[in-house]
C-alpha cells in the first residue's frame, strides 16, 4: 500500500490515508490501498475495531481525485463510480466497527467514505460537504445514498443541491457526526472508543453490526427476523457463556476470547 498506513494497537488498528500532496484525495491508487487494507484486517482476526483517518492537519480526504476525473468518458466514470463503491460498501459491511476520526476536510467522496464508516467523530477544524453540483457532476460514491439515510432527505437535499459545507458544529447539529473533539485530542478520542468496543464481546459486537445494517435496509417484520437469528447465534459461544456466568457469579468477566 502505498497510500495508507496501517498500525495495529493491541484489539484496535488505525489506518491512516496519506497522499498530502492532494490533501488525501482518493485517486484510484488510494481506492485500490483502501480496498487491500480491509482485506488485511478482514483477515486479522486479532482486530476488533478499525480507527480511519487523514494524514495531516488539515484534510481527512478533499474528495475525489478531480485531475483524475476531469478527462473520464461516460464508461469511465461508471467504472469510476463502480470501483469506489465496491471499496465503500466492504468499508460498510466489514464485520468490525469503523470509526472516522475526520481531522479536516471532508469533501465529496470524503464525506461518503466518513459516511461508509459506522461512527464519524471529528476535529472542530473539520469541514464536510458534497461540492459535486458545482463541479457539474452529481455525488458518485453513495452520497445520494448514505446522506440521506444519516440526516434525513431534506438536509442531504439541501447539503447536495447547494454543494455548499458545513462546519464541525453544524455537522453535529445535523447528527453528520457523533461528537466533536479539539483537534489535538482527537485521535485519542478516537482510539478510547475503539478499545472500549474491542473490550467487550467481538462476535456480539459484530451480529450487533450486522443486525442494525441489514435490518436498516428492510422492513420491520423482516428486521426483527434477522435480530432473531444473530441472537440466537451468541448462545452458541463461549464468550456469551462468560459474560453471563460472571454476572450470575458476580466476578468481572474474563477478556473476551472471540470465540
Ligand atoms: N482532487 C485533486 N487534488 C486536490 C483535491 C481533489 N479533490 N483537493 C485538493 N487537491 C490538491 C490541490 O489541487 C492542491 O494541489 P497543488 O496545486 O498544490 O498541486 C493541493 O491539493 C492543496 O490544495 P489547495 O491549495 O486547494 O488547498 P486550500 O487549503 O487552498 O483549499 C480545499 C483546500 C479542500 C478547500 C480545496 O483544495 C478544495 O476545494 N479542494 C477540492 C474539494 C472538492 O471539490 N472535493 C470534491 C471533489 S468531487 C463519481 C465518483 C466520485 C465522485 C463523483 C462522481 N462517479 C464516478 C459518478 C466524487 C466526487 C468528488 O469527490
Amino acid at each position: 500500500m502505498t497510500n495508507i498506513v496501517l498500525e495495529k494497537k493491541g484489539h484496535v488498528a488505525v489506518a491512516t490515508i496519506q497522499r498530502p500532496k492532494a490533501l488525501n484525495a482518493l485517486n484510484s491508487q488510494v481506492l485500490e490501498d483502501l480496498n487491500e487494507m480491509l482485506d488485511q484486517v478482514s483477515a486479522d482476526k486479532e482486530i476488533r475495531a478499525l480507527v480511519l483517518t487523514g494524514s495531516g492537519e488539515k484534510a481527512f480526504v478533499a474528495g475525489a481525485d478531480i485531475g483524475e476525473m476531469s478527462t473520464l468518458t461516460k464508461a469511465g466514470g461508471e467504472a469510476f463510480g463502480k470501483k469506489g463503491n465496491d471499496v465503500f460498501r466492504k468499508l460498510e459491511t466489514l464485520a468490525i466497527p469503523v470509526i472516522a476520526a475526520v481531522n479536516g476536510f471532508a469533501l465529496g467522496g470524503g464525506c461518503e467514505l466518513a459516511m461508509s464508516c459506522d461512527i464519524r467523530i471529528c476535529a472542530d477544524t473539520a469541514v464536510f460537504g458534497q461540492p459535486e453540483a458545482g463541479l457539474g457532476i452529481t455525488p458518485g460514491f453513495g452520497g445520494t445514498q448514505r446522506l440521506a439515510r444519516l440526516v434525513g432527505p431534506g438536509m442531504a437535499k439541501q447539503m447536495i443541491y447547494t454543494a455548499r459545507n458545513i462546519k464541525a458544529d453544524e455537522a453535529l447539529r445535523i447528527g453528520l457526526v457523533n461528537a466533536v473533539y479539539p483537534a489535538a485530542e482527537l485521535m485519542a478520542a478516537a482510539e478510547k472508543m475503539a478499545e472500549t468496543i474491542a473490550q467487550n464481546a467481538p462476535i456480539a459486537v459484530q451480529a450487533c453490526k450486522k443486525a442494525i445494517n441489514e435490518g436498516l435496509d428492510v422492513d420491520m417484520d423482516a428486521a426483527v427476523v434477522i435480530e432473531e437469528k444473530l441472537f440466537g447465534s451468541c448462545f452458541e459461544t463461549a464468550d456469551q457463556r462468560e459474560g453471563m456466568g460472571a454476572f450470575l457469579e458476580k466476578r468481572k468477566h474474563e477478556p473476551y476470547q472471540n470465540k
